[in-house]
């Protein structure tokens, strides 16, 4: 009898600690990195089939790795795809979220969900280095006080970023909300409206140019390269295009060192290809590409620097990295910087149609690796994942109850140990919107250009609706939507279902 008591209470404190013992087990709290390029494509790295562009340290991450081959961005530009990734939603439901001036409004609503706010209570230490583009203050930064909101207040303790683009004003680095190396006796000024007096534009002084532009981008002269938008004083603060790649390096460490004994999420969101495509003297020459590929090898060699970092702090086992890109590849975006003529046989948009603001699969179609050492079982995947997935999956990683309406819980997924992954997703380039239900995808109709004039990259639109099967032609070449209205039908039922947007029958 006494011993049958004894039992009970043992079997009695098993049962009620049972559940916590699991629960500490599953919610495991690795520092996460997410690696995010900016305009790299599937076809510029190694591991998805570069021949002529080596990649070895991205290589590295997807060879100990996870590397999805259907690795998507929400979108073909940059501040949707970003917006997508720190909200979880998609952005067509925000008006705002298209290619932003460096001169907007911050467009994530402060009261939103984000993921770095979700891992901030998940007690991780955030920081955001490198490119913003989700706007900034309320309508009407002041450039010389303090900028708010911006990304200190969406959940991120740590930021050190540029505004917008490399190839926007302004061209200062900005920490924690305040410009770096302001001189009060020399205050910026900012207007995407009008040039300001004595300021000197690329437009009225070409012959000032190391870096002469192609379209647009002939507003503001900083460092030999005009830009987009107009900018006077802060001089003192400008950046050195050339040495940019490093100084994002150089704050990604300083923040991995620091709180390396806390849970950490660093947003490390690199600049590179984007243009102006500027390597450090150290990169000029190490591809036959010219500085696109240039670009790409120094945006490597970053990789391989934080991977080293975490080798050599013993973090590697604990850190979990998620590398991908905001939008597919362009080769001319604005300046002559002949990645055109030196391309040669690379293809940066991999075996797909479009690139770059394309509705076609080389807009969203990007890398997409996780990498993480003893826990994610390394190899290929199929399966279909968003960057729109991360919020929810790494909540679920990391045991937070909080989820995106959008986004779906992939953790499995992304440790290797499910292959199924998202059923469907809405995409988007330029605010024109598209349906992908596993290996099928349709394309509304939509009038404008075939290819664009700028930038010479087919967008995906034709006045008759498209249907493609990716699974026999990846290449997007057979429009398969009168052989298969049933197929149509459906797909166009969906899309209409969750974007809510009606499409007119034909
Ligand atoms: C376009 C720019 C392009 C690039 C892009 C944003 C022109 C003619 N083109 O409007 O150069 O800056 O915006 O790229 O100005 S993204 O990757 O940030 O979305
Ligand atoms: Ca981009």
């Amino acid at each position: 009898m006494k011993y049958a008591l004894v039992l009970f209470f043992i079997t009695l404190f098993f049962s009620c600690n049972a559940p916590h013992t699991q629960k500490a087990e599953k919610n495991e709290k690795p520092n996460i990195i997410i690696i995010y390029a900016d305009d790299l494509g599937y076809g510029d790295v190694g591991a998805y089939g570069s021949i002529d562009l080596k990649t070895p340290n991205i290589d590295s991450l997807a060879a100990g790795g996870l590397r999805f081959t259907r690795g998507y961005a929400s979108s073909a530009t940059c501040t949707p795809s970003r917006y997508a990734l720190i909200t979880g939603t998609y952005p067509w439901r925000n008006k705002r979220a298209h290619i932003l001036p460096g001169s907007a409004p911050l467009i994530i609503d402060t009261s939103q969900l984000t993921l770095p706010k979700m891992l901030k209570k998940q007690g991780y230490h955030t920081g955001i280095v490198g490119k913003w583009h989700l706007g900034l203050g309320n309508g009407k930064v002041d450039w010389n006080g303090h900028i708010s909101p911006g990304p200190n207040e969406i959940g991120f303790d740590y930021a050190f970023i540029m505004a917008a683009t490399q190839d926007r004003v302004p061209t200062v680095y900005i920490e924690n909300g305040d410009v770096v190396n302001l001189d009060p006796n020399d205050p910026i000024k900012v207007s995407y409206q009008h040039k300001f007096p004595g300021e000197i534009t690329g437009k009225e002084h070409p012959e000032l140019l190391k870096l002469m532009y192609s379209h647009g981008h002939d507003g503001t002269i900083v460092n030999g390269i005009s830009r987009i938008g107009h900018m006077i004083g802060g001089e003192k603060a400008w950046w050195i295009d050339e040495e940019m790649s490093d100084r994002f390096l150089a704050k990604a460490q300083e923040f991995i060192l620091q709180h390396k004994n806390e849970p950490f999420f660093l947003y490390y969101a690199l600049q590179q290809p984007h243009v102006p495509r500027t390597p450090n003297e150290r990169f000029v020459g190490k591809t036959k590409l010219g500085a696109r590929g240039d670009a790409i090898a120094e945006e490597d060699w970053n990789v391989g620097q934080i991977l080293q970092l975490l080798k050599n702090e013993g973090l590697l086992e604990k850190t979990l990295i998620i590398f991908s890109s905001d939008n597919g590849p362009v080769l001319d975006d604005g300046y002559q910087d002949e990645a055109v003529e030196k391309n040669g046989n690379h293809k940066p948009w991999g075996p797909f149609r479009g690139g770059k603001y394309s509705l076609y699969e080389a807009g969203t179609r990007l890398p997409f690796i996780v990498f993480w050492k003893g826990h994610v079982q390394p190899g290929v995947s199929d399966a279909m994942v968003s960057q729109i997935d991360i919020l929810n999956s790494l909540a679920s990683l990391t045991g937070s109850t909080l989820r995106s309406s959008d986004g779906k819980d992939l953790m499995d997924v992304f440790m290797g140990k499910k292959d199924k992954g998202r059923d469907a997703m809405v995409f988007e380039a330029t605010g024109r919107t598209g349906y992908r239900k596993g290996y099928w995808v349709m394309i509304p109709p939509y009038d404008g250009p075939a290819v664009s004039k700028w930038v010479n990259i087919e967008l995906g639109n034709s006045k008759e609706y498209q249907l493609y099967n990716l699974k026999n032609d990846p290449g997007q070449r057979i429009n398969l939507a009168k052989a298969n209205p049933k197929k149509l039908k459906e797909m166009i039922f969906e899309y209409e279902k969750v974007t809510g947007r009606k499409l007119s029958k034909k």
